[in-house]
């Protein structure tokens, strides 16, 4: 973060200073820019969107910063990796609205899309996993609901025996964005299993198991409660365009089940932005003190991925929140406001929860004695304000309710 002082915002102004003692009406130079209630991006509600491939670059409008890959398939619009939907005005039905958000504003649920599909294994395990050899009964899977396999209601228990070759393989193929991107792109899985010894796995062609590259990866092992969360990466490095599948075995010595399997995008940018020039605000954005804020909260049907018995959607549990200067250098504020009661300490800003709605206002300011220095003059955007689903520590799949996105200056700092 650039630090200059308040001097910075009143020289930014000097120019309108100057007009203004010059004419015969003596127009006040901060007008507009006195009251720090007032949103400034009040024409560029959540309803104000370009969601396209080509409105990607847009500004004024809220628009996904991940379409603006240079992979042809995301540049041609391609799979949809985050939505935004409108579901209606906050106080419909006379719901209790917490002071400071409007009942008639629109709320949205805006998610970062699971790519991996039955990854609750809550229904039947369709055509993504098969085990090598088929019908042999000491390798195989099915789902379990009791036992004391079970991890998050149904769950996925697979056996493996030691015998090279056996395996229970997922087939990458069936990942919802489809085949032909596996290769080209990278991605995150993660998932719960509930043993302690570490699974070994291959990358292999779906249908050939008497492939002799497969590569063994060890994945990271996090303790998460009584059970742990599996993560690996895998991208075109690791996966040939014949090497279509996952493949747990190899090396496992043990069955193990698994549960809340969740796969994202690692390599865009998995954002819901809005793009400003100067211009696009009222009154037009000048050097100082910004406060961007959002509402938000759970939506009624998700739950959290730590819940018992977890089915999907998955509620985010987090809601990053962040404003980037886009010149004269980058500068941002930015922080993941946990939604799962985890304990926080934001830097700045805070929140404010309101318990008979449910609905939580997310409050981000820059740090102390920091300010934005770009050019109010500038014909191209100069900040950007963004929200997105999950912790920046680690993105996962999951969906949240948000409201009313506020920007406001504060002209004499906060
Ligand atoms: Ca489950």
């Amino acid at each position: 973060m650039r630090r200059t002082s308040k001097a910075a915002t009143a020289a930014a102004l000097a120019p309108l200073l100057i007009l203004g003692a010059a004419s015969c009406n003596i127009a006040d130079p901060f007008e507009g820019y006195r009251d720090s209630a007032k949103n400034l991006i009040a024409a560029s509600g959540l309803g104000s969107s370009d969601l396209s491939a080509a409105g990607h670059a847009s500004s004024g409008v809220w628009t996904w910063a991940w379409r603006g890959a240079t992979d042809a398939d995301d540049a041609a619009g391609g799979f949809d990796y985050m939505t935004l939907t409108p579901v209606g005005a906050v106080g419909a039905g006379g719901a209790a609205v917490p002071e400071g958000l409007d009942p008639a504003a629109t709320a949205y649920r805006l998610e970062l899309v699971n790519l991996m599909p039955n990854g609750d294994f809550e229904g039947a395990v369709g055509g993504e996993w098969a085990a090598t050899p088929a019908a042999d009964t000491n390798t195989y899977f099915n789902i379990v609901s009791t036992g004391g396999q079970e991890i998050n209601g149904k769950s996925l228990y697979v056996k493996v025996t030691a015998r090279p070759g056996d395996n229970v393989r997922f087939n990458l193929g069936t990942l919802a964005d489809g085949t032909a991107s596996v290769a080209l792109h990278t991605y995150a899985w993660l998932s719960i299993v509930n043993t302690s010894p570490v699974i070994t796995y291959k990358l292999a062609p779906f249908d050939d198991v008497t492939d002799t590259e497969n590569q063994l990866i060890s994945p990271n092992l996090d303790q998460f409660g009584s059970n742990k969360v599996f993560k690996v990466l895998f991208n075109e490095q690791l996966l040939g365009s014949d090497r279509m599948a996952l493949a747990f075995g190899l090396g496992n010595t043990s069955d193990f089940t698994l549960d809340d399997v969740r796969v994202v995008r690692s390599d865009i940018e998995n954002r819901l932005r809005l793009l400003l020039k100067p211009i696009d605000t009222s009154p037009s954005l000048v050097r100082g003190y910004y406060e961007f804020s959002i509402w938000a909260r759970k939506p009624g049907d998700a739950a959290f991925v730590t819940d018992a018995g977890t089915a999907e959607p998955y509620a985010a549990r987090s809601l990053t929140v962040r404003m980037l200067q886009l010149s004269p250098d980058q500068s941002s504020a930015e922080h993941s406001y946990p939604l799962d009661g985890r304990a926080d300490s934001p830097d700045w800003g805070g929140t404010v929860y309101d318990a008979s709605s449910g609905w939580v206002k997310l409050v981000l300011r820059l740090a102390e004695g920091g300010n934005f220095v770009f050019d109010p003059r500038s014909a191209e955007p100069v900040l950007e304000l963004s929200l997105a689903p999950y912790d920046y520590a680690q993105a996962e799949p999951g969906v949240v309710e948000i409201a009313q996105p506020e920007l406001r200056f504060f002209l004499n700092g906060y």
